[in-house]
């Protein structure tokens, strides 16, 4: 009927996903509105200059306004459980994500990469691995650039990184290669618990024409028998046609079945877990096709992304790492036993943590800490709750995080390391993990210039 055919689409959420999807509706000449249930989000005023004529709804949702349209596209950062969204659901409205509108129109292949951790690394090493073998490629999706913005350039290939937000309002993703690298406890206070969590991560494997897995962790693999193909990676050896380590005269060696491909030492990025990292990216690049030489060359020249476990300096032989990119305790994990392992026997690896805690547990640290510290530098919000449940080392509490810089310098003797992996959110002390970071690296070098 003309009702149903004059519907508008809305879109929830006035972020750079709100702001793609209204570029998207304009180019394509369907009528759209928006909201953002924020009195007064940053971009209201340059959309309303780019938009002129577009209904902007800012302030409390309205039920019965959002339920009368044809589609609602939900950004990421808002949580479909919302009592309006879930009444307008219950009234008919469909509800769809950004990569649901991009998979419509992306003719080039998609891999797409979520897990816990390592998302961004992995996006971009395969974004590189094409890119060195001449494809056309967009990299986006929650790494940066919005997926639907992607579509403006020309392309061979799509590299995605996708949040569990984002995946949670994705229906048919149909990717040419699709992974989850890891799954360990995040993002619980948008999750009924772990299933639910694990679940939505899985819907990143739906009408996937290969899935890749982390052999050593069961909750990457498909849940559900689909008959599609399978590739695994892991640190061990691996089977035929999957990836791995092989060890070779006394040294590790990425692998692919029997197939030596780089020794360890040919990588600038650093620790086990950045291993695991290149061995996802090599088998997401092989199930689409770049030339495996190509790919060899790109992750030779990584030398990984800032905030991700990066050397800032060495101040009288103590090495002061920055990973603030640590904001789960896996990531954490992954940062103490990947530094960890390279300590000098007899050294320690002071690690500087805290902030908002995403309701996590933080049991999971201490047997690293065990292992590799014997001094805990403790900031932010949630540092009582780490406080009470770590054993090992003996706690410092810091009052700023440039405080907690020179608490650890003053514990740390020649051949340690000290290490900002907070395994926490940084919203109560800073706008973001970069700005933190950047704290960080700024209260290093006003280290190093007095020393
Ligand atoms: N918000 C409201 N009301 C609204 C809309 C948003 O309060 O109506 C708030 C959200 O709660 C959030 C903020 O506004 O605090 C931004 O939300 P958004 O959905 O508008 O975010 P975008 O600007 O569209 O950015 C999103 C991703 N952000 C989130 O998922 C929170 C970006 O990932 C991503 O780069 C971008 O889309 C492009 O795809 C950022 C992120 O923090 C880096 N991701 C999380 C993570 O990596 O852990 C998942
Ligand atoms: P994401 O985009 O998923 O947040 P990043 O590549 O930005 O992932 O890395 C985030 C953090 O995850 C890093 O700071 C590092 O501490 C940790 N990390 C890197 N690789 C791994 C891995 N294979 N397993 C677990 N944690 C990892």
């Amino acid at each position: 009927s003309l009702i149903t055919t004059d519907k508008q689409r809305i879109i929830i959420g006035l972020g750079q996903t709100g702001l793609s999807c209204a570029r998207y509706f304009q180019r394509a000449g369907v009528r759209f509105a928006v909201c953002d249930t924020r009195e007064a989000p940053a971009a209201a005023v340059s959309f309303r200059s780019e938009f002129p004529g577009v209904d902007l709804h800012l302030g409390e949702l309205d039920a019965d306004w959002l339920a009368q349209a044809q589609e609602l596209v939900i950004s990421p950062g808002i949580d479909k459980r919302h009592p309006a969204i879930e009444a307008a659901v219950a009234a008919g409205a469909s509800l769809i994500g950004d990569i649901d509108l991009f998979c419509r129109e992306a003719v080039a292949p998609i891999v797409a990469i979520t897990g816990s951790n390592a998302k961004s690394t992995v996006t971009t090493l395969v974004g590189l691995m094409a890119e060195q073998s001449g494809m056309a490629v967009g990299v986006g999706g929650n790494i940066g650039t919005p997926a639907l913005d992607l579509l403006m350039q020309p392309a061979e290939l799509y590299v995605l990184e996708l949040s569990s937000f984002q995946l949670e309002t994705t229906h048919e993703l149909r990717a040419a290669a699709a992974t989850v690298l890891n799954v360990s406890p995040d993002h619980l206070d948008r999750y009924t618990g772990m299933q639910d969590y694990t679940l939505t991560k899985q819907r990143i494997y739906r009408g996937a024409s290969v899935v890749v897995a982390n052999r050593q962790d069961p909750l990457t693999q498909p849940l559900m028998a689909q008959g599609v193909e399978q590739r695994t990676f892991g640190l061990n050896a691996p089977d035929l046609k999957q990836y791995g380590v092989l060890e070779h005269d006394g040294e590790a060696w990425l692998a692919c079945g029997l197939e030596r491909l780089l020794p360890e030492r040919a990588l600038k990025i650093r620790g086990r877990h950045n291993l695991a990292n290149a061995l996802a990216a090599l088998a997401l690049a092989d199930a689409v096709d770049v030339p495996r030489e190509a790919s060899l060359q790109a992750l030779q020249a990584f030398a990984g992304l800032e905030h991700r476990c990066q050397w800032v300096a060495e101040i009288d032989g103590v090495s002061f790492f920055n990973d603030s990119k640590g904001t789960n305790v896996g990531a954490t994990l992954a940062a103490l036993e990947g530094l960890g392992a390279t300590l000098p026997a007899g050294n320690q690896l002071i690690l500087i943590a805290g902030g908002v805690g995403k309701e996590q547990s933080f049991a999971g640290l201490n047997a690293p800490l065990k292992r590799y510290s014997r001094d805990l530098v403790l900031m932010g919000r949630d540092a009582g709750l780490i406080a009470a449940e770590v054993d090992g080392p003996s706690v410092h509490m810091a009052a700023s995080l440039p405080d907690a810089v020179m608490r650890a310098q003053a514990l740390a003797s020649a051949g340690d390391i000290v290490l900002l992996s907070p395994a926490c959110a940084s919203f109560d002390m800073f706008s973001g993990y970069t700005e933190r970071g950047d704290v960080f690296v700024q209260a290093v070098e006003g280290i190093a210039t007095c020393a």
